[in-house]
């Protein structure tokens, strides 16, 4: 209930959550496949998927029936190795070992790991980790040698900086490499593999590493306080040095200026990276495969924007209203619409630019490309979305039939007149 309150000043995002939620609109983007979990391990692995993210899970299983298995078992195969990194309660040893030798026990259907400290929510995959290799193992060969061999080079990255900080903005883009690029390349891989992707999207590891960083920067920054608090922090030394002497002070409302101005700064390094995600999107062929790869990259955009020039950023944690979300999910299903979001969110951080910043030159010429290549997309755009193949009805979520219309409006007047007088969401101050 209370994301429906948080999205009632903005009467459009709440039809669509209302839609989303209540009217079926989550399974005409996300259509229901073919029911491919079929043995009981590939259940259990499908649990894990579901409880790990609730909403990119659905977006997995919309994947065509070729693909969804090899990226179910590659994204648990990362939340594995993830749960070993994030874990500050394991003997540094261990887990340089751990990660390290990841890639081999995906080949060793009995492995698993109960030594993970009693908090890490992801504990329970790894002492049941056998589920996720026999399914591995029961991959087509040309889908293991991918996720292993992505699998080596991301948990020796990982072991590179278990006792490493990251200094310089070489390490910020070698570490987000690691642990975001590589899922790219490995992806895109996977992709080509299927054959529903050309062999192009796999080769280019530049533009498949460039939208990795472009997500993985934007997690860095919004979690600037969550990660603090857990005793990490990705935020590179050369540039908040810049601005403060410790980047624990940043919290603290006398430094709030600097703050800001780093914060600023990693915006607009983060969004060097579009270009080359706007490149990468174009050349996709398969609708589901589109949408999986569309849509955490508006979620990204989204939240730059709304972390530009924040200072709750450094206060608490901040998040893209549900309304907000549900309504990118279901506009990113085209290559004209994804660009009109880019270009949306870019005009609104031109327009919030705070011009006494050392990098605002830096904002304010990347934003300038953002444009010129936007436009480009678009008449590639033009060419290509009715090309788009295995179509879903995802075009069709909105698609205002007096069926959805009706009954969205009557629950629509009725919760504008039940929250008329509760409050909402705070604007960005
Ligand atoms: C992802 C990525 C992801 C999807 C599609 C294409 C990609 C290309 C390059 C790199 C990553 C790509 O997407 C997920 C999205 C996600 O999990 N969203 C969360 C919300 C959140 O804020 O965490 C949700 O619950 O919906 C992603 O963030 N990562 C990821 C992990 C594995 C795979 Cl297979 C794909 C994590 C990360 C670190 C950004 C790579």
């Amino acid at each position: 209930m209370s994301a429906l309150a948080a999205s009632l000043t903005h009467p459009t995002e709440l039809f669509q959550l209302i839609n989303f939620q209540f009217f079926g609109g989550k399974e005409r983007l996300f259509p229901a496949r073919a029911e491919l979990e079929n043995t009981p391990s590939m259940r259990r692995c499908d649990y894990y998927l579901c409880r790990t993210s609730r909403s990119f899970s659905a977006v997995i299983r919309a994947l065509d029936a070729e693909l969804r298995p090899a990226i179910s078992i590659f994204y648990l195969v990362l939340r594995g190795l993830d749960t070993v990194e994030d874990d500050m309660s394991l003997d540094k040893k261990l887990k340089h070992k751990l990660l390290t030798t990841f890639h081999e026990k995906l080949y060793d259907p009995q492995w698993n790991f109960d030594g993970s400290g009693p908090n890490e929510k992801d504990r329970d995959l790894l002492v049941e980790f056998h589920v996720v290799t026999q399914e591995f193992l029961a991959l087509d060969k040309k889908f293991q040698v991918v996720i292993a061999d992505i699998c080596k080079r991301m948990g020796h990255g990982m072991a590179e900086f278990i006792d490493k900080t990251v200094e310089t903005v070489d390490d910020y883009n070698l570490y987000c490499h690691y642990v975001a690029g590589l899922v790219g390349i490995g992806l895109s891989k996977l992709f080509s593999a299927s054959g529903l992707e050309s062999a192009e999207v796999g080769v280019d590891e530049e533009r498949a590493n460039s939208m990795g960083l472009f997500l993985q920067k934007t997690n860095i920054i919004r979690d600037y306080l969550e990660d603090l608090e857990e005793g990490r922090t990705w935020w590179p030394r050369q540039v908040w040095s810049l601005y403060g002497t410790k980047l624990s002070d940043f919290a603290s409302p006398d430094c709030e200026a600097g703050g800001l101005a780093c914060l600023n700064h990693l915006v607009a390094d983060a969004l060097q990276h579009v270009p080359d995600c706007f490149v990468y999107m174009s050349r996709l062929r398969t609708q589901s495969v589109f949408n999986f790869c569309a849509i955490p990259q508006v979620m990204a955009i989204a939240t730059l924007d709304l972390c530009y020039n924040n200072k709750q950023v450094l206060k608490r944690n901040v998040k893209i209203r549900k309304g907000t979300a549900v309504s990118l999910m279901m506009k990113a299903t085209s290559l004209a619409n994804v660009i009109d979001i880019f270009v949306s969110y870019s005009k609104s951080l031109q327009s919030q630019g705070v011009t006494t910043d050392p990098t605002y030159g830096k904002l304010s010429s990347t934003l300038d490309t953002i444009f010129k290549r936007a436009e480009q997309a678009k008449t590639m755009a033009a060419a290509t979305d009715n090309l788009r193949h295995t179509r879903t009805e995802a075009q069709q979520a909105l698609v205002l039939s007096p069926s959805v219309t009706i009954p969205v409006g009557i629950a629509l007047a009725g919760l504008a007149a039940y929250y008329y007088t509760r409050h909402t969401q705070a604007p960005k101050p």
